[in-house]
């Protein structure tokens, strides 16, 4: 058997959490256009035959700004302690100094260290080439161009990382594909379908608090979350005319996760004001982002 870890690191937004996605062949993250998406880091697990590849998928790094930006730093610092292998991500219609600061980061890390290039099919070649001879690589055992999203070269990457993975038990079950528990999984769903639907600065400042789920019968689940935003005037807009946008994005939600517990749901969800909850640790501990150690 081979197996082990696999750390996906890089900028926010190059597509990391849709590499992990496509390399297990589940939706295990949530993946929207706004940077800082991935709040925490996230297993996603692949088991094909006796292969078992362990993705540690992480937020995309920045300076924090908050306690919560700080939260998710450190969890990016813990997802790289003791993996087997590290992907760098990179977007290949931008590559900037927040990319070279990562690659820089990891160079001296012991591991098989591979730089992959995503987004390439709507990077434009005579753009990436350029950018791409330019870039020093080394450091890397092998530069890899990928798209996520149509799939392109993604056997290529996958053929890599079997080949650099040591000898080594199976660590999760073969029918397991994430580490995240079904409430988190829920809350995620949830805050995946607000960013999708809501603009500007107020997606970074939206957060989801479980309150409860009930398995009313095997047929029907029933879910209350509340819905974190920062200002009241946020809130205005997540709710929107006639309470739009917020069933928009509660019926979205309650689609996935349909899918998810294979049960039909009943999903109400509430809008609340919490102003700078990110920067306040009762807060930040409600919604999860609490250091488990
Ligand atoms: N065109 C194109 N878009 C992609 C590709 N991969 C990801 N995306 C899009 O890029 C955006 C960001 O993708 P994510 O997977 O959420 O990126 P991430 O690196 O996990 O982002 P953070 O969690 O915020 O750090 C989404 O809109 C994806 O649909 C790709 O190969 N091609
Ligand atoms: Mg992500």
């Amino acid at each position: 058997m081979k197996s082990g870890f696999i750390a996906i690191l890089g900028r926010p937004n190059v597509g990391k959490s849709s590499i992990m996605n496509y390399l297990v062949g589940e939706k295990v993250a949530i993946v929207s256009p706004k940077a800082q998406t991935t709040r925490a880091k996230a297993l996603g697990v692949l088991t094909r035959g006796d292969v078992q590849m362990v993705f540690v998928d992480t937020p995309g790094i920045h300076r924090p700004r908050t306690k919560l930006g700080e939260f998710m730093m450190k969890s990016v610092k813990d997802a790289r302690d003791g993996v087997d292998c590290i992907m760098v991500v990179l977007d290949g219609t931008f590559i900037g100094k927040g990319d070279l600061e990562v690659m820089q980061s990891v160079k001296n890390e012991p591991c098989p260290k591979f730089l992959v290039i995503n987004k390439t099919d709507i990077a434009k070649p005579e753009e990436l080439m350029p950018r791409l001879s330019q870039l020093d690589v080394s450091g890397f055992d092998e530069v890899v161009s990928v798209s996520a999203r149509k799939g392109t070269n993604m056997d290529k990457l996958y053929e890599l990382l079997e080949n650099t993975l040591p000898e080594g038990p199976a660590y999760f079950p073969a029918d397991m594909m994430t580490d995240q528990p079904e409430r988190v999984m829920i809350a995620e769903i949830i805050r995946e379908k607000a960013l999708n639907s809501l603009r500007d600065e107020i997606p970074h400042g939206v957060g989801v608090e479980m309150l409860s789920i009930q398995k009313l019968s095997d047929r029907l689940t029933e879910i209350h979350a509340n819905v974190y935003c920062e200002r009241a005037a946020h809130k205005s807009i997540i709710i929107g005319k006639h309470g739009e946008m917020l069933g928009r994005i509660g019926s979205e939600a309650r689609m996935d996760i349909e899918k998810l517990l294979d049960t039909k749901v009943m999903l109400r969800l509430w809008v609340k004001v919490r102003e700078d909850w990110r920067n306040r640790a009762e807060d930040l501990k409600n919604l999860g982002y609490v250091d488990e150690k």
